[in-house]
């Protein structure tokens, strides 16, 4: 397996699984789904979007970035739960917490093509990925475009952590497979990605980010 990359099948069981999707329901109650679209040519994803913490990933005609307040309501993105914060301090083996929580959702044919994830300051901090719900073909390459790829099936519970020469790969969800999991009611798939945005920052011996 590539460096840095850790992957750790089965890390959530059914009762943390549900737990999570109990706590997901209250995120979309506050912070809706939004369907990004494409910067410059305004083209849909196929994968609806949301965000948990101080900062959220968002994308419009005008490009991608990180930003405090969901683009359609205004509001700030919801707090993160605790389950999800001790996640991260579980496997990240990184001192300082998460600043945003992607959350993807699929339904039906939704997929994501391959590209990297650059667009936060720090490539020191891993991203964590937790998997929920149908099965999802993961494809993952290396950090140039256009090299070999190993695929990777990504089920219920299943953690990432892309750390080390990992964090830069090319990567994305070929497919959903459809009816692979009970966990959520309307089906699909949710994927959870955990990211440290900013560089963290020290003044003295007393830890501020
Ligand atoms: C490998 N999400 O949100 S998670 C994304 O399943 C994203 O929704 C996919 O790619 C999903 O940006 C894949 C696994 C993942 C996430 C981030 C990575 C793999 C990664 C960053 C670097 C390398
Ligand atoms: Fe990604």
């Amino acid at each position: 397996m590539m460096d840095g990359l850790k992957y750790l099948p089965g890390f959530l069981n059914p009762k943390a699984q549900e737990e999570l999707v109990a706590r997901l329901h209250d995120v979309v109650s506050a912070a809706p789904l939004f369907t990004p679209v494409m910067p410059r040519t305004g083209k849909a994803f196929s994968v609806r979007m949301t965000n948990i913490g101080p900062l959220g990933w968002v994308s419009d005609r005008t490009g991608y970035r990180y930003q405090a307040n969901h683009p359609e309501l205004g509001t700030p993105w919801p707090e993160f739960p605790e389950s999800i914060m001790d996640l991260w301090n579980r496997v990240s083996d990184y001192a300082h917490p998460p600043e945003a929580c992607l959350v993807n959702y699929y339904k039906g044919s939704a997929k994501m093509g391959l590209h990297q994830d650059r667009d936060e300051e720090d490539f020191a901090a891993p991203v964590v990925s937790i998997s929920l719900g149908d099965t999802a073909i993961f494809r993952i390459g290396g950090v140039t475009r256009g090299g070999k790829t190993q695929s990777l099936k990504l089920e219920s519970g299943d953690v990432l952590v892309m750390g080390g020469a990992s964090r830069l790969c090319f990567h994305g969800i070929d497919r959903v497979l459809s009816g692979t999991s009970t966990l959520l009611k309307d089906g699909g798939r949710i994927n959870l990605t955990l990211r440290r945005v900013t560089k963290p920052s020290f003044i003295g011996m007393t830890q501020l980010g």
